[in-house]
């Protein structure tokens, strides 16, 4: 029965939506061992209607040797709009940058696509072998690139924000999704570990700051708090969105 609903949320998403959510799965199956992780009592599937509006939130949560936690959420508030987030967080003992991509999208078209590998090291550097793949691809152009806000000087050079105009420009926006992830999975699994305990206290440090500065995303605590009220948001955000460890 979950399992019909859960499925169904997905089928009634924006095309983009579907297909990113499809593309990353897919590549977390291909490339990482994946093992259950215990999501947070009453936060796996949630539904909230405070004031009229129905948001109904899925997550897919997995961990492996070398991520503590792989989130995938679905979300739709009303018929009004489509999310998707996705972050994958390190473990401390690997020296690896933030993968996050944001989707939201409404009947007009997706209005926010976001994709970012972050640096999480204190000079603000994504490590060589991501430099020297991400330098080299090649530059797309999209019609209407978008504005980071302040906080965003979490992400890196690499970053991608923009509104895609048309299904030319969402396929772009997928593929190079992909490219950023696949890049991250290889990398990942190749990578040795961090042994001394002061670096794995500088990676944990750079994680705390990325999530403490995505937790002031105004935009995400609106949604969030119009259908959940206050203080599910307060716990949902630090608990399940951006948790720190
Ligand atoms: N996000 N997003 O994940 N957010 O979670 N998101 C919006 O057209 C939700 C991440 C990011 O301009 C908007 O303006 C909800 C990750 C940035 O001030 C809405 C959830 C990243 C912006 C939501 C969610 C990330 C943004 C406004 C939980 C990056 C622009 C859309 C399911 C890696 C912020 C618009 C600004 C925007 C909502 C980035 C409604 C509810 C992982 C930079």
């Amino acid at each position: 029965m979950v399992a019909t609903i859960r499925s169904s949320l997905r089928e009634r998403q924006h095309l983009l939506i579907r297909q990113l959510a499809n593309c990353i799965q897919r590549n977390w199956e291909k490339y990482l061992n994946l093992s259950p992780y215990n999501i947070p009592e009453g936060l796996g599937y949630v539904e909230g209607n405070l004031e009229g509006e129905k948001l109904i939130i899925e997550n897919h949560c997995y961990q492996t040797t070398q991520f503590r936690k792989l989130h995938l959420e679905l979300a739709q508030v009303g018929d009004r709009l489509d999310i998707l987030h996705c972050v994958m967080f390190p473990r401390s003992n690997y020296d690896l940058p933030i993968f996050g991509v944001d989707l939201v999208g409404s009947k007009a078209g997706i209005g926010a696509a976001i994709v970012d590998l972050s640096p999480v090291q204190s000079n603000h550097n994504l490590p060589p072998a991501y430099e020297r793949v991400l330098a080299n691809l090649p530059q797309i152009e999209f019609a209407q690139p978008r504005e980071l806000p302040e906080w965003g000087h979490i992400f890196s050079e690499f970053c991608l924000f923009v509104r895609p105009i048309n299904r030319a420009e969402e396929i772009l926006f997928l593929d190079r999704v992909e490219k950023f992830l696949t890049l991250h999975c290889q990398i990942a699994i190749a990578k040795s570990l961090v042994s001394s305990k002061f670096k794995q206290a500088q990676i944990r440090a750079g994680q705390r700051y990325y999530c403490s500065q995505q937790l002031r995303n105004d935009k995400t605590r609106r949604v969030l708090e119009k259908s959940l009220g206050r203080t599910w948001t307060d716990r949902y955000m630090s608990q399940m969105l951006f948790d720190c460890h």
